[in-house]
Parts: C-alpha cells; structure tokens; sequence
C-alpha cells in the first residue's frame, strides 16, 4: 500500500475502534443496529462521523483502490510453490458479484514470474507457412479493427483431482476470472500474412523466461481467436500477459498464451513440454489424453460456501457461476425433493457465449443440516458430472480437467464447508 493511501485510511475512523468499543448491544427491534456493535453514534436517528466534514481530497488517489473496509478482498496466493517457478493467486470468488472480474483480482498462474516488458520494444513475429512473414509492433496491431467481448479463462487444474480440496470457494476453483478483453481478431492478422493451406497449427511463444509454448488448432485461429491488448477497458496488466496476449475463448487456461512473441504456422502440432508432459491427462488403459481443448460445463455455489457462515434459518439466496468452454451455458439446476429432482436457477441476463454466468435460486433453509448442490447445461445440452462419474471414467490417475459438481455442507449452526474434502 501506498503512503498516501496509508495516510489516507489513518484520517479515517477504523472499524476496530467501533467493533472494540464497549459491550455488545442489544439489537432488539432497532432497525439497523448491527449486533456488537456498541457505538451506536453514527446510526439513524443520528448524523453519522463522515457528514460533518468534507470527505479525502479527490487527488490522494489518482489511481482508485477499494474502500478501506475491503482490504480483505484480495488474490488467494499459493505459499508452498516456488513463486519463481511456478505460481499462482486465485481469485476471491465468493467476495465477488456480477461476471466480471475487476482487474486487480483476476487470477494469476506464471510457469516463469511476470516479465516487465516495454511495449515500445514488444514485437510479435508471424512466420512459417505463410506467404509474408511479419514483424509487428504493438501499434501495428492496433491498426487492425478492434473487438471487445467478455469471455473467461480458467486453468485445467481448477481444481486438479489429486490435490485436498480446500476450505473456500476459492480455495477449490478460484483459478477462474472473466473479463470483457478488446483486441483484434487474429484471423485478420493472419490474413495480412496469407495463411498457406497447409498450416494446419499455429504455435504461440510467450515472451517470459518460460518461453510458454503450444500448439493451436487452425480451425480455432480462423474462428473466434483474438489478440487482446486490453481488460475491462484498460490495458492489459503485466500478470494478464501485457502487452499482448493471445486469447482463445472456451479453451483451457494454458493455451491463452501471454506476453505473446511469436506464431508460427506449421502442418504438425509442435509438442512442446505444456502438450506432452504437462497438460495431458493419463487414463485407465495407460495412454495419455492430449489436447483437451476445450473447458466442459461447469458450475459452482458462491453463496453460501465454504468459510461462510448462515445466520439463521429463514430465506437465503443461493447464487453462483456457471460456464462452458463450448458456448452459453442453457440451464443451471439444484436438487429438490431430497435429491429426487432438479430445479432449475434464474439466469441472470446477459448470458454470454464462453463467459461467466450468473444464476440465483431463492432458498428457504430449515435450520437443519444440509446439503446444497449445483449442476450446468450449456448449449449442447452436455450435463456437468458428478466426481464419482469423472473418476469412473477417468480413473485414478488423472490430473487436469475437473469439472465435477462441487456439493457444499451446511451444519446446523450454518458454518459452510465443503462437502467432498
Ligand atoms: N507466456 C505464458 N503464458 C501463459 C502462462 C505462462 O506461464 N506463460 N500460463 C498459462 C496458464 S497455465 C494459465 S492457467 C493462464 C493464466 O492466465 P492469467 O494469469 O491471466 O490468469 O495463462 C497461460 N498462459
Ligand atoms: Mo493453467
């Protein structure tokens, strides 16, 4: 934190002074005491502290950053990988409304830390099976026409199968975000070079000490596939892959190559260590799947979930995500009837091809212990499994691509946990 934002919170009342400040009061039929807290001074009738005088001048903060009281809300990062390495900060999920992901909370996953790179020296070379190769610099990128869209990216391992699953929603599959990216259509760009017809791949490179690497089906670079230089209306940030990143819709996390260098047109994938040894999953007759591309349906409950706590029996919301690699997600349902039947939740409007979508389901808990569950349908009508159905399939040795139905519990003093650790 900065000294001016650190200054800036110390003018202002803590909240530790008004949760420490005398005994608990009474919240009997006071509408809006919050219970424990004794201060009751800037409560209605009254007129609260910070309208007696002008509030922080507006240029402490030239950059905004979050309210004092959120300093909670932050990226869940990973103590025991070597951050060097291999690292990785997960979003807070369950702190988190709508389907965007503000910038500062999208999830990070780096195979060589985060390179600094000046975007006046950036340079993206387009070669191979082409008839012109090129070298463009990242203002002739921004001459081609531009596209907004609002997909995700998620990891294949969110969460992987042999890990203990965490505590909170986080915890278990926060290595998902989703955010309105603008860019330019890289088929644009490769028309620019003329594709030869027997490019069948594209290989992306990264520009960081990883030099991350994989092999792009052709097909996908024609379709929707886009070089992206922004998130959420502002640059990329150097976590997303500044200053150019290439995004694939609905594909898993690790092809969306960042700090983009290089593509390469070629007739053979290149299988490089992120196809092969990495990212492929062993199945039970011991030969390995390879290029799962795309991310199946998904979903998870955010509210109530894991960490979290019920206060009381009576009406609750439950809301959540869903999404899926292959396009929009058509249903999310929740048992009913004692797992008998399924119902389905509101989506919450826009639903969007490839992006996260936001569901609710109004939820009357009777104060007994409970489980409470979710499940996605997208557009091809796939239906999200459940684990013990994955492991059927998949067996034991699989790693990557979970999309299991994640059940939480809820004891009868409404603390949250997950159902499945
Ligand atoms: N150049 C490069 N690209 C990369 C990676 C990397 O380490 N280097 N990590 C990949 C992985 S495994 C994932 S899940 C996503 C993470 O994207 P994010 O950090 O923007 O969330 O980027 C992918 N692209
Ligand atoms: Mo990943």
């Amino acid at each position: 934190m900065s000294e001016q934002t650190t200054a800036n919170r110390e003018r202002r009342p803590s909240r530790r002074h008004f949760l420490q400040t005398g005994a608990a009061v009474a919240g009997g039929g006071v509408l809006g005491a919050t219970p424990g807290m004794a201060d009751t001074s800037n409560l209605p009738p009254s007129i609260p502290e910070w309208m007696k005088a002008p509030g922080a001048p507006m240029g402490d903060q030239p950059y905004g950053t979050p309210s004092v009281y959120e300093k909670g809300v932050v990226k869940n990062i990973s103590k025991t990988l070597p951050q060097y390495i291999s690292a990785s900060g997960r979003t807070p999920l369950q702190e988190l409304d709508g389907i965007v992901t503000p910038n500062g909370l999208f999830y990070e996953r780096h195979h060589g830390g985060v390179p600094t790179i000046d975007p006046a020296q950036h340079r993206l070379m387009l070669h191979g099976l082409v008839d012109r190769p090129l070298i463009f610099t990242m203002d002739d990128i921004r001459r081609f026409p531009s596209q907004s869209r609002i997909h995700f990216i998620e990891c294949s391992g969110n969460p992987v199968y042999t890990k203990p699953y965490g505590k909170t929603a986080s915890d278990l599959v926060g290595l998902v975000s989703c955010a309105e990216w603008t860019g330019v259509m890289l088929k644009d760009v490769l028309n620019e070079a003329g594709l030869q017809k027997e490019a069948k791949w594209l290989v992306a490179e990264g520009a960081d000490a990883a030099a991350m690497t994989r092999s792009i089906p052709i097909e996908k670079c024609l379709d929707d596939a886009m070089l992206v230089y922004s998130q959420n209306g502002e640059r990329l940030r150097p976590q997303q892959g500044y200053p150019l990143r290439l995004l694939l819709p609905g594909f898993e996390g690790n092809m969306n190559i960042k700090w983009l260098r290089r593509l390469k047109a070629v007739a053979e994938p290149a299988y490089s260590r992120e196809e092969t040894s990495k990212y492929t999953d062993l199945m039970p007759d011991g030969t390995a799947r390879e290029f799962t591309f795309y991310m199946e349906a998904k979903s998870i409950i955010l509210r109530p979930s894991g960490g979290q706590k019920l206060n009381g029996p009576g009406f609750h919301e439950i809301s959540g995500i869903a999404r899926s690699g292959h396009g929009k997600i058509k249903r999310v349902e929740v048992p009913v009837d004692d797992g008998k039947s399924w119902q389905a939740a509101q989506l919450q409007e826009p639903v969007l091809t490839r992006a996260l979508t936001r569901f609710r389901v109004p939820w009357q808990w009777d104060g007994n212990p409970a489980v409470i569950q979710c499940r996605a349908i997208d557009e091809t009508d796939y239906v999200q499994p459940t684990l013990a159905e994955l492991l059927a399939v998949r067996g034991v040795n699989h790693f990557y691509h979970n999309n299991a139905i994640w059940p939480w519990r809820i004891a009868a003093n409404g603390e949250v946990s997950n159902a499945l650790a």
